[in-house]
C-alpha cells in the first residue's frame, strides 16, 4: 500500500493522543481551563467562531495542525488557488475562487488569465438581470416577465434554490421564482400551474446541457410555452440557457447571445457563484449579488492566507477528520437558527457528501479509513421538537454546527431572543448535559431518572455573525467549501470529482426502453426484473 496515511508519524501520535482524550469530557475541560472559549475561538471577518465545545485540548489542536501541515495542505491551496490541474482524475483545474476573485486579478487557466471573462459574463448577467428587474425586457406578446423558472438539477438547482431562499429578505418581491430539478413530472406541472407562459422566463441551467432531468424539463417547458404562446419565434424571449456548452444550447433552439457562459474549472456544486446563479442575481440584483461576491472573496483569501492555527476552514476540517477518524463519527448536523436558512443543509449535503464521500486515495488506493460524513439538518428551533432528541440522548455521536445571527431581518418582538437564547441553550446542553443529582435534586422519582439524564460531552461549534447578509451567505459558503478542500487534501482523495453518480444513469437509460416495451427481454438480477414487470403491469 502507497504511504498510507494512518501509517505515517503524525497519524500514529493522534492515535495514541486519542487514548488520551476519548474519555476526557468537554466538562472537564472547561473546568480546567477558565479561558477556554477565548483560546479555542475565532474571530475574523465578522464571524465569531467558537469551537471550545469540542472534544480537544491544546495538544489536539497541536496535532491535527502538524497533520494539515504534513498533508501539505499549504502547497495544495496554492495549486487550487493558481489553476493547477488538481481534478487529477477529469484532467481539469479547480477555480471557483476565480468567480469571485476581483477584476484585475490574474489567475491563469492553461496559460490564459481567466478573470476578464469572469466578469465579462457577470456584466452580461447584471445588463440581463436589471432588464428583467425593471420590466425592460418584454416576453413575447409585449408584457414584462414576472415569473422566473430555473431548471437545473444537482449544482445547477441546489445552489440557486439555497441562495434564493437565503436571501430572499433582499429580492425583489414583484418577481415570483420557481426552481424545477426532479423528472418527476409533478415538479414541472405545479411549478408552472399557476403562471402565464407570456409572462414567464425559463433559465435552463445546465454545465453540460444533456443531464436528463434537465433536458426533460427543458423540452416539456418549451412545449408548455409554445402551447399558449404557438410561435417559435416565442423561444428567444422566454428562454435563456446558463451552460458550457454552446452547441448543446443552440441545438436546443435558444439564441447563444441569451446565453450565460462558465467553463469546465467550475465544478457544479461550486457553482452557485458562477452563470449559475443567474436567477440569484435576477432576485435580489447585481449589486447585492457582488456583495456575496465578496463575502466568498473574503473567505478564500482567509483561507489562502491565514496561519493553520487560526484558520476558520482549517480548523473545521480538522475537528471532523477528529471525529470521522477517531471518533467513529458518521455524521454532522447543521442547524442554522434562521428560517432563510432552510435550504443550507441540504446545498451542504451535496458539496460535501459529492465531495467527499470517496474511498480511493488520488493512487487509485483503498483508503483503508473513513472519509466524508453524512451531512443534514434543519433550521432551529424546528429540528428541536423532533430530531434533536437523538443528538442529545441517543447512541450516535453527532457533531453540530449551529449558526446565529445577533441581528433579526425581521425583528418581530421578542422572536429573536427566543431563537438565539434556544440556539445558546443547545450547545450548552449537548456540552454539559444534566447529571443523575441534578436530575434527583428536581424531586424526580428515582424509576425516571435515567431517562432524565443527559451525559453532555455531546460538540458542537458555534457561528456568530451579526446578519444573515448576501456577503455574510457567501461568506459561509465559501468556508464550507474550503473545509472539503482541507479534509481532501488529508484525506488524499479528490473532492472534485462524482463518478460515484454515473453508474444509476446508464442503468437508469438500459431500464426506460425496458419500461416502454413489455417486450423486451429482461437480463438483470431476479428482483431487478421483477420490479420492472410490476411496473409494466
Ligand atoms: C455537481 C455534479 C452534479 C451536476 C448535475 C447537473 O458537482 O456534477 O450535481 O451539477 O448533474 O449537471 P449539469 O449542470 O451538467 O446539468
Amino acid at each position: 500500500m502507497k504511504n498510507q496515511l494512518t501509517e505515517t508519524p503524525i497519524w500514529k501520535l493522534l492515535e495514541s493522543h486519542f487514548q488520551s482524550m476519548k474519555n476526557t469530557t468537554i466538562k472537564s475541560l472547561f473546568s480546567d481551563d477558565a479561558t477556554r472559549a477565548e483560546r479555542f475561538r475565532i474571530e475574523d471577518l465578522g464571524i465569531y467562531f467558537d469551537y471550545s465545545k469540542h472534544r480537544v485540548n491544546a495538544e489536539t489542536l497541536s496535532l491535527l495542525c502538524r497533520l494539515a501541515k504534513e498533508s501539505g495542505l499549504g502547497e495544495k491551496i496554492e495549486a487550487m488557488f493558481t489553476g493547477e490541474k488538481i481534478n487529477i482524475t477529469e484532467n481539469r483545474a479547480v477555480l471557483h475562487t476565480a468567480l469571485r476573485a476581483p477584476s484585475g486579478t490574474t489567475i491563469l487557466a492553461d496559460g490564459v488569465n481567466v478573470v476578464p471573462e469572469v466578469h465579462e459574463v457577470l456584466e452580461r448577467m447584471a445588463g440581463f438581470s436589471n432588464a428583467i428587474r425593471s420590466g425592460e425586457w418584454k416576453g413575447y406578446t409585449g408584457k414584462s416577465i414576472r415569473n422566473i423558472v430555473n431548471i437545473g438539477i444537482g449544482g445547477s438547482d441546489l445552489g440557486p434554490v439555497m441562495a434564493y431562499e437565503a436571501l430572499k429578505f433582499y429580492s425583489l418581491r414583484n418577481l415570483t421564482f420557481r426552481f424545477v430539478s426532479n423528472i418527476d413530472g409533478s415538479d414541472f406541472a405545479e411549478a408552472v400551474k399557476d403562471l402565464q407562459a407570456d409572462e414567464t422566463l425559463f433559465i435552463i441551467s445546465s454545465k453540460t446541457f444533456t443531464t436528463l432531468e434537465t433536458m426533460t424539463n427543458a423540452r416539456t417547458a418549451r412545449t408548455w410555452l409554445l402551447d399558449q404562446l404557438v410561435s417559435d419565434e416565442a423561444i428567444a424571449r422566454h428562454f435563456v440557457a446558463v451552460s458550457t456548452n454552446e452547441k448543446e444550447v443552440s441545438g436546443f433552439g435558444i439564441d447563444t447571445c441569451n446565453m450565460f457562459g462558465f467553463r469546465d474549472w467550475v465544478g457544479g456544486r461550486y457553482s452557485m457563484d458562477s452563470a449559475i446563479g443567474l436567477s440569484t442575481m435576477i432576485a435580489i440584483g447585481p449589486d447585492h449579488f457582488h456583495d456575496m461576491l465578496d463575502g466568498f472573496h473574503q473567505m478564500d483569501m482567509h483561507f489562502r492566507n491565514t496561519p493553520i492555527e487560526r484558520n476558520i476552514p482549517v480548523i473545521m476540517a480538522l475537528l471532523g477528520i477528529w471525529y470521522i477518524d477517531f471518533f467513529g463519527a458518521q455524521t454532522q448536523a447543521i442547524l442554522p437558527y434562521d428560517n432563510y436558512l432552510r435550504r443550507f443543509p441540504a446545498y451542504l449535503q451535496q458539496l460535501t457528501m459529492e465531495s467527499n464521500g470517496k474511498h480511493v486515495t488520488l493512487d487509485g488506493e483503498t483508503t483503508g479509513y473513513p472519509t466524508g460524513s453524512v451531512y443534514w439538518g434543519e433550521p432551529g428551533t424546528n429540528g428541536q421538537h423532533s430530531f434533536y432528541q437523538m443528538i442529545h440522548q441517543g447512541t450516535l455521536l453527532i457533531p453540530c454546527d449551529f449558526f446565529g445571527f445577533r441581528t433579526s431581518l425581521n425583528p418581530l418582538p421578542l422572536h429573536q431572543d427566543y431563537l438565539m437564547a434556544n440556539m445558546i441553550a443547545q450547545g450548552e446542553a449537548l456540552a454539559f448535559g444534566k447529571t443523575a443529582e441534578d436530575v434527583g435534586k428536581e424531586g424526580v422519582p428515582e424509576n425516571l431518572i435515567p431517562h432524565k439524564v443527559f451525559e453532555g460531552n455531546r460538540p458542537s461549534s458555534t457561528f456568530f455573525m451579526e446578519k444573515l447578509t448576501p456577503a455574510n451567505l457567501g461568506k459561509m459558503v465559501a468556508m464550507y467549501e474550503h473545509a472539503v478542500f482541507t479534509q481532501g487534501a488529508i484525506w488524499r482523495i479528490n473532492p472534485f470529482d462524482q463518478m460515484g453518480v454515473e453508474l444509476g444513469k446508464v442503468l437508469a437509460m438500459k431500464i426506460i426502453p425496458e419500461l416502454q416495451d413489455n417486450r423486451k427481454w429482461l437480463d438483470h438480477d431476479n428482483s431487478t426484473n421483477n420490479l420492472i414487470k410490476y411496473y409494466r403491469g
